[in-house]
């Protein structure tokens, strides 16, 4: 039955399955033993500097070393450096350290555009020539070290050439999300204070032509300082240009030299800029560094994929998120892996696409998002298993807490049972991946993201500080930094600190709440804003919603707490159900009596509203903010729209209020 403790989260939900890492994958894997994976651990947290010393020597080239390695403090004047005072580039370590050997003639990129007919392979020599020779066009317009670059793109090369462009001459890329809205853009443009936007004429989505130059020419009305606008082709039709600002990539492209130096950068001189939108208030630019960051992107990159020179690898995030910037560009390019780029979405034109890139390329490692699986599953198992997958080894998720039935569907229907899964919890803030078994040598539970990778220490805290106990939900806390962490927010200082260090003191405050259970393995419970308060329990959303997603007939769930008059707070549930159930009064009751047998009365929703979509940002997770607001009938009010995905959602749940 739930805990009591005062601050901690009641677990309602226990999964008891266990999968081991198949014997043919482990025999060949680079970790391949728990002793192995434990004595690298407890090295990483007990001997840092040694530890990340080593790894920045195996994964990264540098024009000069460093001086000290880990220097951080979590309290009062927060602050985080690793390897001060050496030199790099990104740019380099993705691609010229890669021509010195066979890899020169190696599929850095293998681009696929919507369209069945149009892709693109990029060897990482063709990859390094059209990189140095954006570069020149970025010098050309004047744009020197330390400046923001903001790049609104659709998933087309043009956008992976162009960061590694502004890495190679020390320019701070900015990637806004291809599909934001004007307004969106508008904002990040202002607040990184960009002066240089590279864009797409349109883009495509589904079989539509997105209208990309159009939100540019709204958003850059409210941007004065933006001088210069770089317009891909992305199909052959005109948009419009204005006269001085705007300039067409080819034509820029045609007469820039193809050799650019790469500009000789500190451990600490910023990256990247990203925006993460916060719950409330206005998106933070979390800002990334190089040397930390590259060391941790590639390292996780190696050792979460267990990656090989073979090895087609598939991330299917778009690059305007944190997913794409780690671990389709520069983990993979700095490993010198083949990264698959991917135009289209999971359902166009047939739902099976994903399955038909993968039998087409030979995919061999595939890192999806739960949001995705779960809407494959919803059209059938017939369209995967009329695929050829047989070159899948290794299965990843990321973005949301993956439901032990997707879990099961995943391992099943797209891995045969021969593939382990990579279930990675990590943040923007985080730069990389921070929880995850490491494929050979951990057995895996469907739906815990397991435990820490090298260097990250977590800890699982009630509301008070004290820590949680075996099985007692709390917040997921982290003790002391990894390479890859967040520097700041940009422009405002204060915030990073009272965002991530106030509330405890000492300790890296993720905002997701956790468990940990009697093997030490961590599961993640959502969003802590997210927790839902009934009659003095404390419940989280991702253990309700596995429970209802685990009903054969339900595709997602979303749950809310409203406003109850005894309870406190009551379980509001949304619902979308699979594509061939027909929606009747019984199933309501059902579901209902599902959640009881599952977890208990004390989880047993008060209100089902089915829906035939949930409001979700770009990269998929559910905005259960909207969701609130719409269970307790604050509906003139929703807040912060711009970043959905499909703002239409809105008003079929509206509409279908009960
Ligand atoms: C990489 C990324 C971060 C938030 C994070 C958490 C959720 C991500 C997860 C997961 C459970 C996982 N999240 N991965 N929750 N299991 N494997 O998604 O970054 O967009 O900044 O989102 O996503 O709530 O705090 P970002």
């Amino acid at each position: 039955m739930v805990g009591k403790k005062s601050g901690s989260v009641d677990t309602l939900l226990i999964e008891k399955r266990i999968i081991s890492p198949p014997q043919s994958f482990r025999e060949n894997a680079r970790i391949n033993s728990r002793k192995q994976y434990e004595e690298m651990w407890r090295k990483s947290i007990e001997n840092p500097d040694e530890f990340w010393g080593e790894m920045a020597e195996e994964h990264i080239d540098w024009f000069k070393k460093w001086e000290a390695v880990e220097e951080y403090s979590f309290q009062d004047d927060v602050f985080v450096r690793y390897y001060r005072g050496a030199k790099l580039n990104a740019s380099y370590n993705c691609l010229d350290r890669h021509l010195r050997s066979w890899r020169r003639n190696k599929a850095a990129l293998i681009w696929q555009g919507e369209p069945l007919e149009e892709s693109r392979t990029f060897t990482y020599l063709q990859l390094y020539r059209e990189v140095c020779k954006f570069a020149n066009v970025l010098k050309g317009l004047g744009v020197k070290k330390g400046d923001r670059v903001s790049v609104y793109m659709p998933m087309i090369p043009e956008l992976a050439i162009a960061i590694l462009s502004c890495a190679r001459i020390g320019a701070i890329h900015s990637v806004v999300f291809g599909g934001f809205s004007a307004e969106a853009l508008r904002d990040r443009l202002l607040d990184s204070k960009a002066n240089v936007l590279v864009t797409a004429n349109y883009g495509m989505r589904a079989g539509k032509l997105i209208p990309s130059k159009t939100n540019v020419d709204l958003a850059l009305a409210g941007c004065p300082d933006v001088k210069n606008c770089i317009v891909v082709k992305r199909v052959e039709k005109d948009c419009n240009m204005v006269e001085g600002r705007d300039q067409y990539w080819d034509d820029l492209m045609s007469s820039a030299s193809p050799f650019c130096e790469a500009e000789v950068m500190d451990a600490e001189d910023p990256l990247f800029i990203l925006y993460t939108s916060g719950s409330t208030g206005k998106p933070k630019g979390v800002l990334h560094t190089t040397g930390g960051y590259m060391v941790y992107a590639a390292t996780t990159f190696k050792y979460v994929f267990d990656y090989r020179d073979e090895d087609v690898y598939w991330c299917t995030a778009d690059i305007g998120w944190v997913t794409g910037h780690s671990y389709i560009v520069y983990g993979p390019l700095a490993a010198g892996a083949t990264s698959l780029m991917f135009e289209g979405v999971p359902h166009y034109p047939e739902p099976d696409r994903y399955w038909e890139v993968v039998e087409k390329y030979r995919v061999s490692i595939l890192y999806t998002a739960p949001t995705a699986l779960r809407s494959m599953i919803k059209s059938g198992d017939h369209w995967p298993l009329g695929r050829d997958l047989s070159s899948l080894r290794l299965l990843g998720s990321v973005g949301e807490p993956i439901n032990p039935e997707a879990w099961m569907w995943y391992h099943y229907v797209i891995g045969r049972e021969k593939a382990p899964i990579v279930d990675t919890w990590w943040q923007t803030e985080t730069g990389g991946i921070l929880i995850t078994p490491l494929p050979g040598c951990i057995s895996t539970k469907p739906g815990s993201a397991t435990l820490p990778f090298f260097g990250v220490n977590p800890k699982v805290i009630r509301q008070d500080g004290s820590e949680a106990g075996v099985n007692e939900g709390g917040y997921l806390v982290i003790t002391k930094p990894w390479p890859g962490i967040m520097r700041g927010v940009y422009g405002d200082p204060e915030r990073f600190k009272n965002t991530y260090f106030v509330q405890y003191p000492g300790v890296y405050f993720t905002g997701d709440g956790a468990r940990r259970d009697e093997d030490g393995y961590i599961w993640l419970m959502g969003r802590v804003d997210d927790v839902i308060n009934v009659s003095g329990h404390r419940l989280s959303t991702a253990e309700v919603e596995s429970a209802l997603a685990a009903h054969p007939k339900v595709a997602e769930a979303a749950v809310v707490g409203y406003p109850h008059d005894i309870k406190g707070e009551g379980i509001y549930a949304y619902i979308t159900l699979k594509d061939s159930v027909e929606l009747t009064e019984e199933l309501r009751y059902e579901l209902t009596m599902h959640v009881r047998q599952e977890i208990g009365p004390i989880a047993s929703p008060d209100v089902i509203h089915f829906t035939s979509a949930m409001p979700k940002t770009r990269s998929g997770k559910i905005l259960r903010r909207i969701l609130r607001k719409i269970a307790s009938g604050d509906i003139d009010q929703l807040g912060d729209t711009t970043t959905l995905a499909d703002r239409a959602v809105i008003n079929d749940l509206l509409n279908t209020v009960n």
